[in-house]
Protein backbone atom coordinates (compact mmCIF):
# COMPACT_ATOMS: atom_id res chain seq x y z
CA UNK A 1 0.00 0.00 0.00
CA UNK A 2 1.38 3.53 -1.24
CA UNK A 3 1.10 5.68 1.84
CA UNK A 4 1.06 9.27 0.86
CA UNK A 5 2.30 11.58 3.85
CA UNK A 6 4.17 13.78 5.95
CA UNK A 7 5.79 13.46 9.35
CA UNK A 8 4.91 16.50 10.41
CA UNK A 9 1.51 16.17 9.15
CA UNK A 10 -1.87 15.56 12.32
CA UNK A 11 -4.11 14.25 9.76
CA UNK A 12 -1.20 11.87 8.64
CA UNK A 13 -0.15 10.71 11.98
CA UNK A 14 -3.68 9.19 12.66
CA UNK A 15 -3.17 6.73 10.06
CA UNK A 16 1.08 6.35 10.79
CA UNK A 17 0.49 5.71 14.26
CA UNK A 18 -2.59 2.77 13.35
CA UNK A 19 -0.02 1.10 11.04
CA UNK A 20 2.40 1.18 13.81
CA UNK A 21 0.28 0.19 15.97
CA UNK A 22 -0.74 -2.90 13.89
CA UNK A 23 2.13 -3.85 12.29
CA UNK A 24 1.03 -2.88 8.94
CA UNK A 25 4.15 -2.21 6.54
CA UNK A 26 2.94 0.89 4.31
CA UNK A 27 5.03 2.22 1.17
CA UNK A 28 5.87 5.47 2.46
CA UNK A 29 5.79 8.47 -0.61
CA UNK A 30 6.89 11.81 1.19
CA UNK A 31 5.02 14.79 0.23
CA UNK A 32 6.86 18.52 1.14
CA UNK A 33 3.76 20.80 1.22
CA UNK A 34 6.69 23.30 1.92
CA UNK A 35 7.89 22.28 -2.26
CA UNK A 36 3.87 22.28 -3.59
CA UNK A 37 4.67 18.76 -3.65
CA UNK A 38 0.83 17.95 -2.97
CA UNK A 39 -0.35 20.94 -5.69
CA UNK A 40 1.82 18.89 -8.30
CA UNK A 41 -0.94 17.15 -11.10
CA UNK A 42 0.52 13.46 -10.79
CA UNK A 43 -0.78 14.44 -7.14
CA UNK A 44 -3.58 15.96 -7.75
CA UNK A 45 -4.58 12.92 -10.15
CA UNK A 46 -4.51 11.10 -7.01
CA UNK A 47 -6.08 13.23 -4.25
CA UNK A 48 -8.02 16.65 -6.37
CA UNK A 49 -7.76 18.02 -2.72
CA UNK A 50 -4.24 18.77 -2.83
CA UNK A 51 -3.92 17.22 0.44
CA UNK A 52 -2.49 14.35 2.59
CA UNK A 53 -2.80 11.98 3.47
CA UNK A 54 -3.50 9.78 0.35
CA UNK A 55 -3.50 5.81 0.66
CA UNK A 56 -3.24 3.91 -3.04
CA UNK A 57 -3.97 -0.17 -2.60
CA UNK A 58 -4.18 -1.68 -6.13
CA UNK A 59 -7.44 -0.44 -7.74
CA UNK A 60 -8.07 2.01 -4.44
CA UNK A 61 -7.63 5.17 -4.03
CA UNK A 62 -8.32 6.97 -0.53
CA UNK A 63 -7.96 10.08 0.60
CA UNK A 64 -9.63 11.42 4.14
CA UNK A 65 -7.38 10.05 7.31
CA UNK A 66 -10.13 8.78 8.99
CA UNK A 67 -11.26 6.08 6.18
CA UNK A 68 -7.89 5.52 5.28
CA UNK A 69 -8.01 4.68 9.31
CA UNK A 70 -10.90 2.26 9.08
CA UNK A 71 -9.20 0.77 5.79
CA UNK A 72 -5.75 -0.14 7.24
CA UNK A 73 -7.47 -1.43 10.11
CA UNK A 74 -9.51 -3.05 8.50
CA UNK A 75 -6.59 -5.81 7.23
CA UNK A 76 -6.22 -7.52 10.44
CA UNK A 77 -8.44 -8.87 12.91
CA UNK A 78 -8.33 -5.70 16.03
CA UNK A 79 -9.49 -4.12 18.73
CA UNK A 80 -8.59 -0.74 17.38
CA UNK A 81 -11.48 -1.45 14.86
CA UNK A 82 -13.55 -3.96 16.56
CA UNK A 83 -16.47 -5.54 14.53
CA UNK A 84 -19.18 -4.59 17.64
CA UNK A 85 -21.51 -1.28 17.78
CA UNK A 86 -18.53 0.33 19.38
CA UNK A 87 -17.68 0.93 15.96
CA UNK A 88 -20.57 3.74 15.85
CA UNK A 89 -18.99 5.39 18.83
CA UNK A 90 -15.43 5.06 16.98
CA UNK A 91 -17.42 6.75 13.70
CA UNK A 92 -18.96 9.18 16.36
CA UNK A 93 -15.66 10.75 17.49
CA UNK A 94 -13.63 10.22 14.02
CA UNK A 95 -16.68 13.17 12.60
CA UNK A 96 -16.90 15.04 15.62
CA UNK A 97 -13.04 15.62 15.28
CA UNK A 98 -13.05 16.77 12.04
CA UNK A 99 -15.93 19.19 12.45
CA UNK A 100 -15.37 20.24 15.85
CA UNK A 101 -12.32 20.04 18.01
CA UNK A 102 -9.68 19.29 15.40
CA UNK A 103 -11.32 21.96 13.32
CA UNK A 104 -10.36 24.31 16.35
CA UNK A 105 -7.26 22.90 16.51
CA UNK A 106 -5.93 23.15 13.10
CA UNK A 107 -6.92 26.91 13.45
CA UNK A 108 -4.62 27.48 16.04
CA UNK A 109 -2.00 25.33 14.47
CA UNK A 110 -1.96 27.78 11.01
CA UNK A 111 -2.24 30.48 12.54
CA UNK A 112 0.53 30.27 15.41
CA UNK A 113 2.72 27.27 13.40
CA UNK A 114 2.34 27.18 9.34
CA UNK A 115 1.98 30.66 8.83
CA UNK A 116 5.04 31.18 10.30
CA UNK A 117 6.84 28.26 8.72
CA UNK A 118 5.42 29.48 5.17
CA UNK A 119 6.60 33.15 5.91
CA UNK A 120 3.11 34.24 5.21
CA UNK A 121 2.77 37.05 7.93
CA UNK A 122 1.78 36.98 11.79
CA UNK A 123 -0.88 34.85 13.55
CA UNK A 124 -3.90 36.44 12.70
CA UNK A 125 -5.33 37.03 17.07
CA UNK A 126 -8.98 37.54 15.98
CA UNK A 127 -8.70 34.16 14.17
CA UNK A 128 -6.86 32.64 17.18
CA UNK A 129 -9.35 34.16 19.52
CA UNK A 130 -12.00 32.68 17.91
CA UNK A 131 -10.76 29.13 17.89
CA UNK A 132 -9.31 29.25 20.93
CA UNK A 133 -13.02 29.98 22.01
CA UNK A 134 -14.01 26.43 19.91
CA UNK A 135 -10.79 24.55 21.63
CA UNK A 136 -12.20 25.23 25.25
CA UNK A 137 -16.03 24.55 24.01
CA UNK A 138 -15.69 21.08 22.83
CA UNK A 139 -12.20 20.07 24.56
CA UNK A 140 -14.88 20.18 27.70
CA UNK A 141 -16.85 17.88 25.92
CA UNK A 142 -13.78 15.28 25.25
CA UNK A 143 -12.16 15.89 28.63
CA UNK A 144 -15.92 15.30 30.44
CA UNK A 145 -16.28 11.94 28.41
CA UNK A 146 -12.88 10.85 29.56
CA UNK A 147 -13.71 11.43 32.90
CA UNK A 148 -13.23 7.81 34.42
CA UNK A 149 -12.48 5.97 31.33
CA UNK A 150 -8.90 5.33 30.17
CA UNK A 151 -9.37 5.69 26.53
CA UNK A 152 -11.98 7.42 24.64
CA UNK A 153 -14.12 4.67 24.18
CA UNK A 154 -13.97 3.22 26.97
CA UNK A 155 -11.32 0.46 28.40
CA UNK A 156 -9.95 -0.59 25.00
CA UNK A 157 -7.81 1.61 22.63
CA UNK A 158 -9.15 2.44 19.34
CA UNK A 159 -8.61 4.27 16.45
CA UNK A 160 -10.52 6.83 17.93
CA UNK A 161 -8.20 7.41 20.75
CA UNK A 162 -5.18 8.18 17.47
CA UNK A 163 -7.83 10.31 15.53
CA UNK A 164 -8.67 12.68 18.41
CA UNK A 165 -4.97 12.80 19.77
CA UNK A 166 -3.55 13.61 16.89
CA UNK A 167 -4.83 16.96 16.62
CA UNK A 168 -2.89 17.40 19.97
CA UNK A 169 0.43 16.91 18.50
CA UNK A 170 0.88 20.47 18.30
CA UNK A 171 -0.54 21.32 21.26
CA UNK A 172 2.50 23.12 23.07
CA UNK A 173 3.71 24.51 20.09
CA UNK A 174 0.50 26.25 19.29
CA UNK A 175 -0.29 26.98 22.39
CA UNK A 176 -3.50 25.05 22.80
CA UNK A 177 -5.34 26.11 26.12
CA UNK A 178 -5.63 22.65 27.51
CA UNK A 179 -4.78 23.94 31.34
CA UNK A 180 -8.39 22.91 32.38
CA UNK A 181 -8.34 19.88 31.35
CA UNK A 182 -6.39 17.29 33.16
CA UNK A 183 -8.41 14.43 31.96
CA UNK A 184 -7.18 14.94 28.16
CA UNK A 185 -3.76 15.81 29.40
CA UNK A 186 -3.60 12.41 31.55
CA UNK A 187 -5.10 10.20 28.52
CA UNK A 188 -3.16 11.96 25.63
CA UNK A 189 0.29 11.42 28.35
CA UNK A 190 -0.85 7.80 28.33
CA UNK A 191 -1.01 7.12 24.71
CA UNK A 192 3.00 7.36 24.76
CA UNK A 193 2.81 3.55 26.40
CA UNK A 194 1.33 2.60 23.19
CA UNK A 195 4.31 1.28 20.28
CA UNK A 196 2.39 3.20 17.23
CA UNK A 197 1.85 6.22 18.85
CA UNK A 198 5.08 6.75 20.13
CA UNK A 199 6.39 5.33 16.94
CA UNK A 200 4.62 7.99 14.83
CA UNK A 201 5.72 11.12 16.98
CA UNK A 202 7.07 13.67 14.73
CA UNK A 203 10.98 14.65 14.58
CA UNK A 204 11.44 17.92 16.51
CA UNK A 205 10.53 21.26 13.83
N1 LIG B 1 -9.92 16.13 5.98
C1 LIG B 1 -8.60 15.81 5.47
C2 LIG B 1 -7.67 16.96 5.82
C3 LIG B 1 -6.27 16.75 5.27
C4 LIG B 1 -5.40 17.97 5.52
O1 LIG B 1 -5.89 19.08 5.79
N2 LIG B 1 -4.09 17.75 5.41
C5 LIG B 1 -3.17 18.84 5.56
C6 LIG B 1 -1.92 18.35 6.32
S1 LIG B 1 -2.34 17.89 8.00
C7 LIG B 1 -2.72 19.30 4.18
O2 LIG B 1 -2.55 18.49 3.29
N3 LIG B 1 -2.53 20.60 3.99
C8 LIG B 1 -2.02 21.14 2.76
C9 LIG B 1 -2.99 22.05 2.07
O3 LIG B 1 -4.13 22.18 2.52
O4 LIG B 1 -2.57 22.64 1.08
C10 LIG B 1 -8.12 14.49 6.10
O5 LIG B 1 -8.54 14.21 7.25
O6 LIG B 1 -7.37 13.74 5.47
Amino acid sequence: MDFYTNPLSPNCRKVDAVAKQLGIDLNVKLIDIRKGENREPAYLAINPNGKIPTLVDGDLTLWESNAIQCYIASKKDNDLWPKSNLRYDIMKWQAWELAHFGAAGRGLIFQRIVKQILNIGPADEARCAEDEANFKRFGAVLDNALKGKRFVCGDQLTLADFCLASTLTFAEHAKFPVADFANIRRWVASLDEQPGWRASKPPPM
